[in-house]
């Protein structure tokens, strides 16, 4: 071959190899199919624990409305008090949280050993925490604060290696005539489903502010939509398509929760609600720290960092994840016990975090609880009995077994594997750094059990590790 005819051949061969290539790059093609989620879903399905955060300007009012007690969560104090749009909005002008640091906020997410952040980019409320050409509604040109929070946080997040994601109130806006959720200064006759004010809604304030969210602030790694009232029309037709393709199209790897009013990436659980069993279906539990979202001066009512061990945990063997709620006051400050809290979990995430992030769901089952044989509920239907002994998580040739409750025989620490006829070739605490193997013993039945005595001092959940033969749990 001449010289000229070498070099074309080449660039014909690098051409072919480059379309190859990006072609394995590209998303595939259905932004809604199994292939695309799943692609997105990758870093979700490892990270596992993240941070939310409630805040906007019912941290002011803190649970408080002209010295009477709103009952409930700290965030509807607007709604549940009735308070007229044109007095809620003055608490704009009194925004002033000069001791907001989005510095010190990712810190402490880090420090928890949490990898992803949800921030309130709006509320039910209508209060934006962004710039917004879209309504002036917003904290750069209602308060005297005039910092773009979202800008700060997305900045401070992203120096860190936190993903950065985004709640949306799509629906309620009690703002706006248009939204859904206020019909104490919009009566509900006002049928906004039907006259096409919601939509006009959905078309002036939520699309232009989805698109300067999707736009301005980097990555987004989800959007946490909520409450979807009237996302469905009167023949059940979904009426948010073009959300979800502007968020496709914007930004193709950014998840969309399970609140949309459409099917999104993944499951969002209720408030609270941990599901009894595990699944394969990726999902999350939105939770809280004490009992409210937004901040409440009165509510002192806050989960143990062993409660929350445990529930992280027991999550992750099911296949979830936990995002676990703070609620800043009004001055910027995250309340100390949020704090003080969330910083013990990330201590013991720092010595066995192995066993969660990356982790896969439990095979066995039986660790999770029973329903009760006769036992029913108010709706007749059985009760579950959670056990919390003991949770499971996985990867290729291991089990991590964190325990919760420790079985004595005499003085003697016992852990009696569940059933599997995999070979053991080891089993070591994760605290130990020296990974000293422990002994493996057999009962007279059978079952394989071991004395972590050494180790079981955490009363928070001792992680010992089991290594198998073969990569396939035989059971
Ligand atoms: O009404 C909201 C509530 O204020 C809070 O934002 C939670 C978080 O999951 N979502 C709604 C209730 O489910």
């Amino acid at each position: 071959m001449k010289s000229r005819q070498r070099f074309l051949f080449s660039c014909l061969l690098l051409g072919a190899c480059a379309a190859l290539l990006s072609a394995a790059d590209a998303p595939p093609a259905d932004p809604e199919g199994p292939a695309a989620k799943e692609q997105r879903l990758a870093w979700f399905r490892h990270d596992k624990f993240g941070l939310f955060i409630h805040w906007g300007l019912y941290a002011i009012p803190a649970g408080y409305w002209k010295g009477e007690r709103s009952p409930g969560i700290g965030e509807w104090v607007m709604n549940r008090m009735k308070i007229p749009v044109a007095e809620y909005e003055q608490l704009a002008t009194q925004f002033n949280p000069v001791q907001f640091d989005a510095d010190a906020w990712a810190q402490l997410a880090q420090d928890a050993g949490m990898k992803y952040v949800v921030i309130t980019s709006k509320h039910h409320d209508g209060f934006a925490l962004f710039k917004s050409a879209a309504s002036r509604y917003n904290v750069v040109d209602a308060t005297p604060f005039k910092r773009d929070i979202i800008k700060e946080l997305a900045a401070a997040c992203a120096k860190r290696g936190l993903r950065f994601g985004v709640y949306y109130s799509q629906s309620q806006d009690w703002h706006e005539r248009g939204g859904a959720g206020n019909d104490w200064d919009f009566p509900s006759n006002a049928a906004k489903d039907k006259d096409g004010s919601f939509d006009g809604y959905l078309k002036t304030k939520v699309e232009p502010q989805l698109r300067e969210l999707l736009t301005n602030y980097g990555p987004i790694c989800l959007i946490w939509f909520d409450t979807p009232q009237l996302m469905r029309d009167d023949n059940q037709q979904y009426r948010g398509k073009a959300l979800t393709d502007m968020v496709r199209a914007l930004q193709p790897t950014t998840l969309i929760d399970g609140r949309l009013g459409t099917v999104g990436d993944y499951q969002s659980t209720g408030d609270n609600v941990v599901p009894p069993k595990a699944s394969d279906d990726p999902f999350e539990v939105p939770a809280t720290l004490n009992q409210t979202w937004g901040y409440r001066s009165d509510d002192h009512n806050w989960k143990s960092p062993g409660e929350m061990i445990f529930k992280l945990v027991d999550i992750v063997s099911k296949g979830g994840n936990y995002l676990l709620n703070v609620g800043p006051m009004a001055n910027g400050v995250i309340p100390q016990p949020s704090q003080d809290n969330l910083r013990q979990v990330g201590a013991w995430l720092k010595v066995n975090g192995e066993a969660i992030y990356g982790a896969g769901r439990s095979p066995f089952g039986e660790e999770f609880g029973d329903y009760a044989g006769n036992l029913k509920d108010r709706a007749g239907k059985p009760v579950f009995l959670g056990f919390n002994d003991w949770r499971c998580t996985t990867k290729p040739g291991k089990f991590y077994f964190t325990l919760f409750k420790i079985e004595r025989d005499g003085p003697l620490a016992v852990f009696t594997l569940p059933n599997f006829k995999n070979k053991i070739s080891s089993v070591y605490a994760l605290a130990d750094a020296k990974r000293s193997p422990l002994e493996l013993k057999t009962a007279a039945d059978g079952r394989r059990f071991v004395n972590p005595d050494r180790w079981v001092n955490d009363s928070i959940g001792t992680v010992l590790v089991v290594e198998i033969e073969g990569t396939k749990i035989e059971r």
